[in-house]
């Protein structure tokens, strides 16, 4: 499908050795950073080591307090943290001062948990068993460009907490929030070289990462063909990962659900983030007794979504991240198809509709792959069985909803729905204290919640003999 409109200008390449960072509201270049290459990853990598034995040997309580002072100077540049979000994410004034404090909240909990990262003591007869959880050494963190700064903490909080250093890769396109958070990080007491950002391209920098032997562990939320690739490379030195990979996750509105509260909550489900959420519930399934009822609910809240600049506290929706992002949403959605269509500005910036499709096959691509924009599907169905079956029927698994006031019902769906973040009446997925990830090709390991500091560990045991050598 080719698209002409007037205010989209050919971009200018990019030299090799800079990142071009653009406000996706404006199109306008708004900073220039330096891009890393390999060289520049293997050096971070020698400095972070020795970092990481220095922080490795402070004692717990020490570790913390500098975690929470970390989080308290977050807390106090927040607005400035925000607003820098706003300009190179193009997320909502709001949604960006959400973001900011989530690093705050992560930062306090992962500093909860490092006095409290314990082993074992495990009975054994003829002496004493003790395991012990060691940090991993150099933690990579890869970071996409949909949450810049969430996602940057939801790896590196708990890994540094655990006694790691850590090497961020923002995505190109939004490294400034990182870059920021490492300033801050020093301006807290954090040891130098031990939270370093590296901002470069994937395949250069983020493959170095990936490739280089001092790095022990990579966490990379991503697309899932990337994410293949990090697993397979990493998997010649068993490099361990955690994978945060895609999402096309239902919504599934059943017949006895309160309707006017379940149309009402679906389209910012979808919505937020202008779609550009691994778990926005862009699969609409509803009971076919309610589907004309709940579309005709659909309707005027999906056109009264307010969709225009970023930096307006009224505004919900903002614009998707790139051209290259705006092409691929273009390229799902046929402009003829029957739906429900909202406003969006005309240009400059990269603006999409909100649009719900109607009477679209199951097994369409706009159905089963993820679009990454502010894109639904409506599909009607009969029976539960039939809502579990197309509610698993794709290769993703990430998060989901359901609606309905039969709590046996919540509870055989949720367990059958195959997906690693489930809401009933809600489409509340994230809590910092709470483990996320994925199913299927959406992802390998959970982050947040209490066993968060434990995924950047190795567990280590020990026995001790009381019997003497022959032991
Ligand atoms: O992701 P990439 P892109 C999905 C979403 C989106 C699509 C493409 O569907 O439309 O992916 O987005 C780094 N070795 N998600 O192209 O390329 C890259 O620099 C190591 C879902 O932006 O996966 C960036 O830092 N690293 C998702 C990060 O990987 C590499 C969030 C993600 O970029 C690399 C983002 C390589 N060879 C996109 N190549 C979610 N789970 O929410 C790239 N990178």
């Amino acid at each position: 499908m080719s698209h002409e409109h007037e205010h989209e200008p050919e971009p200018e390449p990019e030299p090799a050795h800079e990142l071009q960072v653009r406000n996706p509201a404006t199109e306008e270049v708004v900073a220039t950073v330096p891009a890393a290459d390999a060289a520049d990853v293997h050096a971070a990598v020698v400095r972070a080591t020795r970092a990481q034995e220095r922080w490795a040997a402070l004692a717990p309580g020490d570790r913390a307090r500098l975690l929470r002072r970390f989080a308290v100077a977050v807390d106090e540049h927040r607005e400035e943290l925000a607003r820098s979000e706003v300009l190179e994410a193009g997320h909502t004034i709001g949604n960006a001062r959400w973001e900011a404090g989530n690093v705050r909240d992560l930062l306090d909990y992962a500093a909860g948990g490092v006095e409290r990262l314990t082993g074992r003591q495990i009975p054994v007869a003829g002496g004493l068993d003790v395991t012990i959880l060691e940090p991993l050494g150099v933690v990579g963190v890869i970071a996409p460009w949909n949450f810049p700064m969430p996602i940057a903490a939801w790896g590196t909080a708990p890994a540094l907490a655990a006694g790691n250093a850590v090497i961020l890769k923002p995505a190109e396109t939004t490294p400034l929030t990182a870059l920021r958070l490492a300033q801050l990080a020093l301006e807290a007491g954090l040891p130098q070289d031990l939270f370093q950002v590296l901002p470069g391209r994937g395949p250069v920098a983020g493959a170095a990462l990936v490739e280089h032997p001092g790095v022990a562990k990579i966490v990379f939320t991503g697309s899932t063909a990337v994410g293949k690739q990090v697993w397979a490379k990493g998997a010649d030195r068993l490099k361990r990962v955690t994978l945060e990979l895609g999402g096309k996750s239902p919504n599934i509105v059943f017949a006895d659900a309160d309707l006017e509260a379940a149309a009402a909550a679906a389209p910012m489900s979808f919505l937020d983030n202008s779609g550009q959420d691994c778990c926005a519930r862009t699969r609409i399934l509803v009971q076919r007794p309610v589907h004309e009822r709940f579309l005709e609910l659909l309707t005027p809240a999906i056109e009264s979504v307010r969709v225009g600049d970023p930096a307006d506290e009224q505004t919900q929706m903002g614009p998707l991240i790139s051209r290259p992002q705006l092409e691929r949403v273009r390229s799902y959605v046929d402009p003829d198809a029957p739906g429900i269509r909202g406003k969006a500005p005309e240009g400059p910036g990269y603006w999409f509709p909100p649009t719900v499709l109607t009477g679209v096959d199951p097994r369409a691509r706009v159905a089963v792959e993820e679009v990454f924009g502010p894109v639904a599907v409506v599909l009607p169905f009969d029976d539960e069985e039939q809502a579990v079956a197309l509610a698993n029927a794709t290769d993703y698994g990430l998060a989901g909803s359901l609606w309905t006031r039969d709590v046996g019902r919540a509870l055989r769906v949720s367990r059958a729905v195959r997906a690693g973040n489930l809401s009933v009446n809600s489409h509340s997925s994230v809590r910092y204290w709470t483990p996320f990830g994925g199913f299927k090709q959406s992802g390998v390991g959970r982050e947040l919640g209490p066993d968060a500091l434990t995924a950047f560990t190795e567990t280590k045991n020990v026995f001790i003999s009381t019997e003497g050598p022959a032991q």
